[in-house]
């Protein structure tokens, strides 16, 4: 009956720095090995991925000369051709270089506001070689811990200046990207500036091209805000804004985890693969987490094969809910009851029928709200016992 089978068809990510994770931490040294790109792509390809996303770096180290660069672009693009693995997104590292410690396109330095778009633009470059149709700023350095350093409105204006100058070249270049922007609250910094995916979702708005630019909201960086994920990717989707989406676990109130996808809350989990598959998302699903830290080389395949085969696990039960007629029939029931007046929109006979109309408010404030047999049921599908 069911098929966990990941296929390339379902859009299957991985960051080459997910899988090529070496466990290190800030309180110890790595516990694995480090994986070559070429060979992380060899491995994802059996498993049904789709294709690998990536930094600038994460293929081709900060101190590459150009010939040891082309090699392993060489390398890297057979691998990719002998795979049919794509490179559907593509980033840049501007938090790892000591020169960024504070902030890339947010430094008080405009030297160093410079050198990132430079870094970026060469990133880019890499990219588009690759076939990459997304472009993502993550960032991670653009927050502070002192607030008397820097004023935010300037934060905000720079961060503007880099992405209109950004996305104007790679139009210029007749790359076609889209842009996205992937908030997160905190760490690396104390506390990093457009914080959520609403934060991103306004200050879109913001830039000269705005119908180019859309978020890459992440489910660690939302739930370590204690914010419910699914509703801030609904308003990605009602914006229209959803082009990418980074997937993995995270227990609020902690430190950034990025956990297997689906490893912890399968409640809210189930109900963010439901918004995807039932709004049709059709962008990469993109796995953003590493193995844990006790993983060994092969437990990290584990870790890239469990988060697919749980996401098409919830897809199925996302069909079994749909499709569960008394579920449906206690949602129609709360929900089929048509319009409000203000749907129809405003006008003046509306507004004074509207004032002149008599409530039952008795009536209305009784209407039953079977909420607590909704969920159990709910948790009794997701707990596989319906
Ligand atoms: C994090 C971020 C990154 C970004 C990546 C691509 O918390 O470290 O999620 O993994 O997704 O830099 O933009
Ligand atoms: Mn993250
Ligand atoms: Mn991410």
């Amino acid at each position: 009956m069911s098929n966990y089978q990941p296929r390339p068809e379902h859009r299957f990510t991985f960051g080459l720095w997910t899988v090529g994770n070496t466990g290190r931490d800030p309180f110890g040294e790595a516990t694995r090995a480090v994986v070559n790109p070429a060979d992380s792509v060899r491995k994802l390809a059996p498993l049904g991925a789709y294709g690998v996303n990536l930094h600038d770096n994460d293929l081709i180290p900060f101190d590459a000369t150009p010939a040891e660069g082309e090699a392993i672009l060489k390398e890297f693009k057979q691998a990719l051709s002998d795979t049919g693995m794509k490179v559907p997104m593509a980033t840049t590292n501007l938090f790892s270089q000591p020169i960024f410690k504070d902030g890339a396109f947010t430094s008080s330095d405009p030297k160093v506001r410079s050198f990132a778009i430079h870094k970026a633009m060469h990133s880019m470059d890499l990219g588009a070689e690759l076939g990459a149709e997304t472009y993502v700023f993550w960032g991670g350095r653009e927050g502070s811990e002192v607030d008397a350093a820097k004023n935010p409105l300037d934060t905000l204006k720079w961060m503007r200046e880099a992405l209109n100058f950004l996305n104007a070249y790679q139009m210029d270049q007749g790359y076609n990207y889209k842009l996205c922007i992937e908030p997160k609250p905190n760490e690396p910094r104390g506390d990093i500036y457009l914080a959520t995916t609403g934060h991103a979702l306004a200050f879109i708005e913001t830039l000269d091209h705005p119908e180019n630019v859309g978020v890459n909201p992440e489910f660690a960086h939302d739930t370590m805000a204690g914010l419910n994920f699914a509703h801030n990717v609904a308003q990605a989707i009602d914006a229209g804004k959803l082009f990418h989406c980074d997937l993995n676990g995270q227990k609020p109130g902690r430190f950034d985890q990025d956990l297997r996808f689906g490893q912890e809350d399968q409640k809210t989990n189930f109900f963010l693969v439901k918004i995807l598959e039932d709004n049709n998302y059709q962008g990469p699903k993109h796995f953003d987490a590493h193995a844990l830290r006790t993983s060994d080389a092969d437990d990290v395949w584990e870790f890239a094969k469990g988060c697919m085969r749980t996401y098409l696990i919830l897809k199925e039960k996302v069909q079994q809910f749909n499709a569960d007629a008394e579920i449906q029939g206690i949602i129609q029931e709360l929900n089929g009851g048509g319009d409000s007046a203000a749907a129809a929109g405003f006008s003046k006979e509306t507004a004074q029928k509207l004032k002149a109309e008599n409530f039952d408010v008795m009536a209305l404030t009784n209407r039953p709200l079977p909420y607590e047999k909704l969920d159990q049921l709910t948790v009794e599908l997701l707990l596989g016992v319906r």
